[in-house]
């Protein structure tokens, strides 16, 4: 059967080289991937489940609900924006779960590590102490592992925190957020309780009125923002190391035409680590070199791709949308994967090749897929049963095709820290240089570029906006599969301050960094939270985050997490522009998330549908803020003169690529 990859109705063109490449070879002619799928199924999406009025809570229905029209009620009675709104409050709910457990078992594995069990150590100790003081705990004179006890024992608590309280980390948010959130009741008390409390309330007849469920929206998002993920993204960087800035490769090219490729998709970096550590063992190398093989090549997929991209500078192979495209190459030896974002198809792509698909968490299997546990407490045997299955499949590696010109340069590892430290220098490590910048308008602002890709636009929809911010000098933090695609697109490097503004250009120049910053996984927005708190903290632009001329973007979500994050940024007080949300069919309720929310938590949803229309709404939105806070006024240029750069750049490990970047 032909396949027409490009340009179906409806469906989005692949733009990206390397995945046309490979998906033009004839060794991938039996694959289907979901570019095909959309194509093939012939029918556009129900109306009723865009619209966000479909309901199926109860088995009186499902029932379809047009909006003002009596007759089209729920059997219940409940309307369009009851059900709106609830069905948004249980995706709000779901992303949030995910993670919730994924950071459960971050902190499950931080305990172990705590406890000297498994192959992994406290790496970041000044982080520990940073964060044992948010959670009152003592740590002079004592030791490392006792104090990582005490705070994995402590963070493990606020999961299951029946009293009522708020999370502990929410102390870290400035104290005019707080008091707002404890204004509206919205403070997170206990993690899992938020994402209970959220699917009791959308349960048939219990609360029906849309601005009361958006509430229980924000406080279950809040905990994972503020709670789940932050937790997640500290104690894996006490554990595995605290990003700072590295050079790495992305991209299809990334997998080696001698080596055994494994990729590794999914998102608790507990697997990930293990892998990294176990294909550097000596009888794991010379098992790859009997079967023919030069070595391993460890490559990512999706946000564990992140997670070691930043933390080892292990490549990334793809993202989301390039996961089937990855296994087509035919170069694949296994896909090892633990949970989340994980496409079914994966394992029928596979069968056109020698390929294995390794499902490895007991609350993630796959018809197809072979199964081999990983168990943490014998993280290291787990990881080398894994790998010793994945390498004994070279041997049976037959045509292949990597597409090498596409392979690209990428500088990452921008966690808060380094921010702090690349902009201030070592010895007087802030935020201030940023905030100056950004009140002298040499930078407009800070736009986020985080999320999924998918197949709804066109896959360079992320290159796009970014490079319209970053010409009108706003300067770009991205994470997650939006964060690969930008490395992709070559955005990634110092070099690409060619395409910035003039006034930002001037600064990556002198600093040496590119003008988009990665910053992590999806997990690691909360990295952008305690950022934009630090840049409230630092002073002059404004008392809180929804003062500051900074705006975020999930312009291709695909996931439950991503409308999660959404609603923690809006309720931290930070604007979203989505490409759509699924509430249209609900006048009040859609208009209530677009312009209502501004007047409760500050910060709104924002809805444009094209790449260019959602970063000029960024724009003018940071522009909004410049004036709000007066600081648009027009100053005189400044050049840098050698004491400014030697300022600029003091301190700052591996920014600019001439140094080493350290573990
Ligand atoms: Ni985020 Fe990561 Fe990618 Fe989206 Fe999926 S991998 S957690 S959800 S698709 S960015
Ligand atoms: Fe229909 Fe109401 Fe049941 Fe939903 S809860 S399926 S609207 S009857």
């Amino acid at each position: 059967m032909a396949i027409t990859r490009n340009g179906c109705e409806g469906c989005a063109e692949i733009t990206c080289a390397s995945s046309k490449q490979v998906l033009a070879q004839d060794i991938a002619k039996n694959v289907r991937t979901a570019y095909d799928r959309m194509q093939s199924r012939g029918m556009s999406a129900c109306l009723f489940g865009s619209g966000g009025t479909c309901c199926r809570n109860c088995n009186m229905g499902p029932c379809q609900i047009i909006d003002g029209v009596d007759e089209m009620l729920g059997i219940c009675g409940a309307n369009a924006d009851t059900v709106a709104a609830r069905n948004f409050a249980r995706v709000v709910a779901a992303g949030s779960a995910a993670h919730t457990d994924h950071a459960r078992e971050m902190v499950r594995g931080f305990i172990d590590t705590a406890k000297g069990e498994g192959p992994h150590c406290i790496k970041d100790v000044e982080k520990l102490k940073s964060l044992a003081a948010v959670f009152d705990i003592t740590t002079e004179g004592r030791e490392v592992n006792e104090i990582a006890l005490e705070l994995g024992e402590k963070a493990l608590a606020e999961f299951g925190k029946q009293d009522s309280t708020p999370l502990s980390m929410l102390k870290r948010a400035v104290p005019k957020r707080q008091a707002l959130w404890n204004k509206l009741g919205i403070a997170p008390r206990g993690i899992d309780r938020e994402v209970v409390e959220m699917m009791h309330r959308t349960h048939m007849g219990v609360d029906q009125e849309y601005e009361n469920i958006m509430l229980q929206a924000s406080r279950c998002a809040l905990s994972d923002g503020w709670g789940a993920s932050m937790l997640s993204t500290e104690l894996t960087d006490i554990m595995f190391g605290t990003p700072v800035p590295r050079r790495a490769i992305v991209d299809l090219g990334v997998l080696r035409a001698d080596q055994v490729n494994i990729t590794v998709h999914g998102h608790e970096p507990l697997l990930a680590e293990a892998l990294c550590i176990a294909a550097q063992e000596p009888d794991m190398i010379e098992l790859a070199r009997k079967q023919g093989a030069k070595g391993i090549n460890l490559a990512g997929v999706c946000c564990t791709g992140n997670e070691i991209l930043m933390r080892r500078g292990i490549p990334v192979a793809a993202g989301f949308i390039q996961q089937e495209i990855a296994l087509a190459t035919g170069a694949v030896e296994a896909m090892v994967v633990d949970v989340q974002c994980i496409m079914p198809s994966v394992t029928e792509v596979a069968k056109n090749f020698h390929t294995d698909i390794i499902t490895t968490n007991y609350r993630a299997k796959m018809e197809g897929a072979i199964h081999l546990q990983f168990e943490e407490h014998a993280a290291l045997e787990s990881a080398k049963s894994i790998l010793t299955h994945a390498i004994k499949n070279f041997k049976k590696r037959r045509d292949f095709f990597i597409p090498q010109e596409t392979k690209l340069d990428v500088v990452v590892g921008f966690s808060h820290e380094t921010i702090n430290y690349m902009l201030g220098g070592r010895f007087r490590a802030s935020y201030r240089p940023l905030n100056d910048n950004i009140i002298n308008g040499r930078i407009r602002g800070v736009g986020a570029i985080v999320g999924c890709d998918n197949f709804k636009l066109t896959d360079d929809a992320h290159e796009i906006i970014a490079r319209e911010l970053i010409k009108n000098n706003v300067l770009v933090l991205a994470t997650g599969c939006a964060a690969t695609s930008l490395g992709r697109a070559g955005l990634l490097t110092p070099e690409a301050a060619r395409y910035c503004g003039d006034t930002l250009a001037e600064i990556c120049e002198t600093v040496g960094m590119p003008p988009v910053l990665h910053m992590g996984s999806c997990v690691d927005n909360s990295r952008i939270l305690i950022a934009a708190t630090e840049m409230v903290r630092q002073g002059g632009l404004g008392d809180d985050i929804s003062d500051l001329p900074a705006i975020g973007t999930a312009p291709l979500w695909m996931s439950e997490k991503a409308v999660a994050i959404g609603q923690y940024f809006v309720a931290s007080g930070a604007q979203v522009v989505f490409q759509s949300l699924p509430t249209t069919g609900a006048k009040k309720f859609n208009k209530y998330l677009q312009e209502g929310l501004m007047g409760q938590v500050g910060a709104h949803w924002n809805v444009a549908s094209e790449p260019l229309e959602i970063a000029r709404l960024m724009i003018e939105k940071i522009e909004a803020k410049r004036d709000a806070l007066g600081i648009n006024k027009k100053k005189e240029r400044v050049l840098f003169d050698m004491a400014m750069r030697r300022d600029l750049t003091a301190g700052v490990p591996g920014v600019g690529c001439h140094g080493p970047s350290g573990a």
